[in-house]
């Protein structure tokens, strides 16, 4: 599978310091910042720095350190938000069925509140 990344994504417009976003943690190769529209009253959003557009092209494309800054910053998130003890949720969605609309890769951390059950 090849990836055409779209430079003007609104995460990609953030990265770059168009959009304003209310940042989290930012790390050598990611960035963490509250969604917009927030689904709980944790709603933080982790990208990667580098172009690309979904978890399969990231693991496929990117540098050791991209991959293991992506997987520490999410957790060192989830620990600044105090998410472990009451336990919270990851998300990735991708491409068409996984209605991602942002094409940038992202994962969603939701905690807060009992979230609603996904997988029957
Ligand atoms: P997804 O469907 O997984 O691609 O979700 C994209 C998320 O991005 C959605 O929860 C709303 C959020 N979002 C979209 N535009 C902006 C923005 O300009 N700023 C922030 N902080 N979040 C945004």
């Amino acid at each position: 599978m090849t990836y055409a990344y779209d430079d003007q994504n609104v995460f990609a417009r953030i990265l770059r310091g168009e959009i304003p976003n209310a940042t989290v943690l930012e790390t050598e190769h990611s960035l963490a910042f509250n969604d917009i529209a927030p689904q709980a009253p944790v709603h933080v959003l982790v990208i990667p720095k580098g172009p690309y557009v979904c978890y399969d092209h990231f693991a496929a494309e990117a540098s050791d350190a991209e991959i293991v800054d992506f997987t520490r910053t999410i957790a060192k998130v989830c620990e600044m938000k105090e998410l472990a003890a009451d336990g919270f949720r990851m998300i990735s969605n991708a491409g068409a069925h996984g209605v991602q609309e942002v094409p940038h890769l992202h994962v969603h951390i939701l905690g807060g509140r009992v979230l609603g059950r996904m997988l029957e």
